[in-house]
């Protein structure tokens, strides 16, 4: 090995605070190529970043032969969201060094917190699914499990959400404008991925029928590599996300002066693949270039497989023994017709082999019933940009068809259910169908949501193949939620409990008996103070709104939507502040209602509740007659680094969607995590939520699930009478109605008003109001007595020890996977 090599190795393993403080002045120097009195924070953002990396290849080239050497099986996460935020507190944390660096940063004068405040987010996904996908990673590098994630390296994150008087407006999101330390571009990692054209019949060399897919389009996929760093630093993982290249072909000059800009415009055309994330959650937009950008990834991850695969193996049968591949909900699911196409045109096995061995490679996380984010192509548009997928999805749909419970039964209603083609109207191709039909798992995302699929979107699949279906609760990462975003908690934690739930949540139930202990009561107190100063100070920066640090720190935080009724939270507040106004000698517990959330830029309805936010915000934050004791503010454009700030601070948690809507909810477990106690519907993963943090300590109201499933079959609910009889309602229902709070525009919410009365309320908000009063109230006095509140808050704490995402995962790597950790050997090499 070559000695220059490996003393510049260990110079640059060296975790001590002289080393960092070397790397620091070096690559400022001859990396960003500035000196210390020239650098911005930005520079130094990046010299950091850059230094830490090095901390990090050599780590990741181990990990990453060593999973070559044992030729482990590996699981790969395919995904297009992957919400993972800031990487330099993570990494820095992560690997342990986070008082080294802020030292060797203090001897040169600068401010940690300065240098990671320069960093963008990675803001590479909408909510909860972008987000599960980011703690999936973390667990996976932390236990040692070869995981990768595969997605798309998106020029334009999620939009930056800005308010111009009230409103939402969205601006684009540039997070790689001034390059990304943590990325590692790979030119020579470079796959054609093709489109359009037609399919052609031949006979191969035996004289049996195949196929070849001709005369198509092809653009390149590129490969970014991203180290995922493990807690302990000692597993490091691979995030790869592809970006698109065009052939080569546009770069000729053989054109005359036409063809030359035509060819120019087709590059441009071809590389927009990568361009921007689909702002979109939980809903369908049904756009040809979101469908090619499905292919595109699943295309390119699913050929890199093959590839690695190929490197110890000359046969396809022990695929599923080194490959799982699960689908991130349906966006990858045209994988499934992808590896049959790859299996039977390039390698050329034969239908019943491919099939096997893909249905056993493959597993499927749904992530919603909402019927408008089920995603279905029309076979149209299917057969027109992949020509020879739409034959193969064809004959998977006979071939199954044929041998279905439901032929033998004669029974054609479920027969018609169970078709990957929707025949009603322009036919589509059913992307869960398909999905559901090519995995040997398919999961749910919490208890309830998994026993309604069951019940109701994939009812027939689930009667065909009853083992089918498993449940898989949500998880979030402690090391991210708790750990990192609140240093002052988790100290407090470890000074009584050790260290051990860092990477063993369920130890955390060890503080349990904490609960009773006066001092225990007040140091966990003080934290919480500490976070709602800081937040209090975010939000005075962003706001400009001044809250008062011992009033209850009410928060929903989440993507707007009708069915997580943020509406049912506004309408609560324009009723508190009438009580507060009518009944001004009572001694109020003060309230700050904090509401942060996106709305997809095309959902009216949304954008409009948004505006009423802060319509209401502006009226009561400047009424001198409720004497400060409630204030709402509306934080703009919610990230992962908003959520960090915001989630330590807070002290209810809401988590009050329309039962039988949210499919899990992630939000409910950070907050609970951190000591927030939940006013929630018993709907997604609040059911189990209940379960471990007991009832007495959760604040649950509204109907269930069934009811809301019986009301809604029975017709028999009218918003009208509902607000007839609830004064209350009706006075805050008014005053919205006649411009209370929008004097200059005073019909402007009569779209929420329609909604809610002609429109039938079908988020049933009217119903559930006056028991959501009910519960906000208790929760209100509750909070008077500061002792018993704290009791509760730290129970919830110690409770969520089941909600790490490291569980999560366990239970896919066991059920799903059969995936086990490996551990790297650090032989100090370098890379081969
Ligand atoms: O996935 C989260 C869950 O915790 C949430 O309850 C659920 O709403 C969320 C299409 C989605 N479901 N579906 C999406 C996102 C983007 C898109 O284009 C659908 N997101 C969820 C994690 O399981």
């Amino acid at each position: 090995m070559d000695a220059r090599y490996k003393s510049r190795d260990i110079e640059r393993r060296s975790l001590d605070v002289d080393s960092l403080k070397r790397s620091f002045l070096e690559w400022l120097v001859y990396s960003v190529g500035k000196d210390a009195r020239a650098a911005t924070r930005r520079d130094w953002f990046h010299t950091v970043a850059l230094a830490v990396r090095d901390r990090v290849v050599d780590r990741w080239m181990d990990t990453t032969r060593s999973y070559y050497h044992e030729d482990a099986k590996r699981v790969y996460y395919l995904s297009l969201e992957f919400l993972i935020g800031r990487l330099l507190t993570n990494s820095l944390s992560n690997l342990g060094i986070m008082d080294e660096c802020r030292q060797a940063l203090d001897r040169l004068g600068l401010s940690m917190d300065d240098v990671v405040d320069s960093e963008p987010d990675a803001a590479l996904g909408n909510g909860g699914l972008g987000r599960l996908a980011a703690c999936f990673l973390d667990s996976m590098a932390s236990q040692g499990l070869p995981g990768y994630g595969y997605g798309i390296r998106y020029e334009f994150g999620l939009f930056e959400q800005r308010f111009e008087n009230g409103w939402q407006v969205e601006h684009p999101e540039q997070w790689l404008q001034f390059g990304n330390p943590w990325e590692f571009a790979r030119p020579e990692v470079l796959y054609p991925v093709q489109f359009y054209g037609r399919v052609e019949e031949f006979r191969d060399s035996v004289g049996e029928r195949a196929y070849r897919w001709v005369d198509s389009e092809r653009v390149l996929a590129m490969a970014y590599d991203t180290p995922v760093v493990g807690y302990g630093g000692d597993t490091i993982n691979t995030l790869r996300l592809w970006s698109a290249r065009a052939t080569s072909d546009f770069n000729f000059g053989h054109f005359n002066e036409g063809a030359y800009m035509k060819a120019v415009e087709q590059k441009i055309l071809s590389e927009n693949l990568s361009r921007v994330l689909y702002p979109n959650d939980a809903t369908e937009i049904g756009k040809e270039l979101r469908f090619k950008q499905e292919y595109f990834f699943t295309s390119a991850s699913l050929q890199d497989i093959l590839r690695r695969y190929l490197q110890h193996h000359t046969s396809f049968d022990n695929l599923p023994n080194k490959a799982a591949i699960q689908l991130n909900d349906t966006h990858p699911a045209i994988g499934i017709a992808e590896l049959m196409r790859l299996l039977i045109d390039q390698h050329g096995l034969r239908w019943e082999k491919a099939w096997e061995i893909t249905q056993a490679t493959f597993a499927y996380t749904n992530h919603t019933l909402l019927p408008e984010a089920l995603e279905a192509w029309p076979v149209r548009m299917v057969e027109r940009i992949l020509p020879r997928h739409m034959q193969i999805i064809y004959e998977i749909n006979a071939k199954f068809l044929t041998r279905s419970k439901a032929k033998a039964a004669g029974d054609n209603a479920r027969l018609s259910h169970l078709s990957l083609i929707d025949e009603r109207g322009d036919r589509r191709v059913r992307m869960g169908n398909l999905a559901f039909l090519g995995s040997h798992k398919v999961n749910g995302v919490s208890a309830l949501h998994t026993e309604l699929m069951k019940e109701t979107v994939f009812a027939d699949f689930h009667a065909e193949f009853p083992d089918r279906i498993t449940n898989k609760t949500n998880g979030i990462t402690p090391r991210r939620w708790l750990k990192q975003a609140n240093p002052a908690l988790s100290e407090l934690i470890s000074s009584r409990i050790g260290e051990g739930w860092i990477s063993d949540l369920g130890q955390i139930a060890a503080l349990k008996e904490k609960a009773d202990d006066v001092v225990f009561r007040e140091e966990f107190r003080r934290a919480k103070r500490k976070n709602k100063k800081r937040l209090a100070a975010y939000i005075a920066r962003q706001t400009g709104e001044e809250v008062q640090i011992d009033s209850i720190f009410d928060v929903q935080v989440k993507r707007m939507h009708e069915y997580k009724r943020q509406l049912l939270n506004v309408l609560h507040t324009v009723a508190l502040y009438n009580e507060m106004r009518d009944n001004p000698t009572v001694s109020w517990v003060p309230v700050t209602k904090i509401f942060a959330g996106k709305a997809a830029p095309s959902y009216h309805m949304a954008k409009l509740i948004i505006k009423l936010i802060n319509d209401v915000a502006k009226v009561v934050n400047h009424d001198p007659s409720v004497h400060d004791n409630l204030k709402v503010v509306y934080l703009p454009n919610y990230n992962v680094t908003a959520a960090e700030i915001i989630i330590p601070a807070a002290d209810i948690s809401e988590q009050i969607s329309t039962a039988g809507m949210e499919a899990s909810g992630t939000g409910n477990m950070k907050l609970a995590l951190n000591g927030a106690l939940t006013i929630g519907t018993l709907d997604g993963a609040n059911v189990e939520i209940r379960e471990q943090v007991g009832a007495d300590n959760i604040f649950i109201f509204g109907l269930t699930a069934e009811e809301v499933n019986d009301l809604r079959a029975n017709g028999g609910f009218n918003p009208r009478e509902v607000i007839a009889s609830n004064p209350a309602l009706k006075r805050a229902l008014d005053m919205i109605a006649t411009g209370a709070f929008s004097p200059d525009d005073r019909n402007r919410y009569q779209p929420i008003l329609q909604a809610l009365t002609d429109g039938g309320d079908h988020f049933l908000v009217t119903a559930d109001f006056a028991d959501y009063c009910r519960a906000q109230d208790a929760a209100m006095q509750l909070y008077r007595d500061s002792e018993e509140w704290t009791r509760k808050a730290i129970i919830n704490t110690a409770s969520m020890g089941w909600f790490s995402s490291d569980r999560t995962v366990n239970e896919y790597a066991t059920e799903i996977w059969d995936v086990h950790p490996v551990k790297p050997t650090h032989d100090g090499e370098g890379f081969r």
